[in-house]
């Protein structure tokens, strides 16, 4: 069958997207690499890194206060604040380069994001944490569609119940596009672990749905 004619991904990226879907439990996660071509991926890189505007945040664990280990910022509709351990984020309203990268990756979603939260990790120091995008502002079932711009980094999940399972590691390349829906943010964890490798930074968007 002549595929990939007139599928709009290849459109966009000169036939080179790659698409991995993930055949795992409890999850509907799909890979588009090389979702942005080459340039654009190092146009949006350049562009974000300058633009945006960074910050970090403090973090309480244990009762004890620490620094985030990465710089981050909120953009999306204004009228939709988000409540992090407390503390409410405004976000800043869309930039063109946000929103080009958002209905670009809505054709895929099929849903509308309304929120980006943005990081950056300067280095193999910074890094998050296990943990879920599960809080009810996202919605029964969260829609997460994440991009990522520059150094490589090992994207990791595993189940939060079946310690059967295996972690399960996705590289998330320069200009690629993971697609993170069903049930999955309610059973799995992920996390950007740190390496004692000298790497460049790296940029990862999150757009999410927030009710
Ligand atoms: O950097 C990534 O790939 C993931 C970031 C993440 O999980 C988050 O911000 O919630
Ligand atoms: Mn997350």
């Amino acid at each position: 069958m002549a595929q990939g004619l007139f599928d709009d991904t290849n459109l966009f990226s000169a036939g080179e997207t790659n698409i991995v879907r993930y055949n795992l439990p409890d999850a509907e996660l799909t890979l588009y690499e090389h979702f942005f071509d080459k340039e654009t991926a190092d146009d949006l890189y350049t562009t974000l890194l300058a633009n945006t505007k960074w910050q970090q945040d403090n973090i309480t664990i244990y009762g004890k206060t620490h620094l985030t280990p990465r710089l981050t910022a909120w953009y999306g509709d204004t009228s939709k604040s988000y409540t992090f351990s407390g503390t409410k984020m405004e976000p800043h309203p869309w930039s063109p380069e946000l929103l080009m990268i958002k209905e670009r990756i809505e054709t895929k979603a099929g849903v509308h994001f309304t929120s980006v939260l943005l990081n950056l990790y300067r280095d193999g120091n910074d890094s998050v944490g296990w943990h879920r995008d599960n809080e009810k502002e996202f919605g029964a079932n969260p829609v997460i569609g994440s991009v990522s711009f520059g150094e490589t980094r090992p994207f990791q999940i595993k189940h939060k119940f079946r310690k059967d399972l295996k972690k399960v590691e996705i590289p998330l390349t320069h200009g690629s596009y993971l697609l993170m829906a069903g049930p999955m943010q309610h059973f799995w964890e992920h996390q950007v672990p740190k390496t004692a490798k000298q790497i460049a930074p790296r940029i990862n968007l999150t757009f999410r749905v927030i009710l």
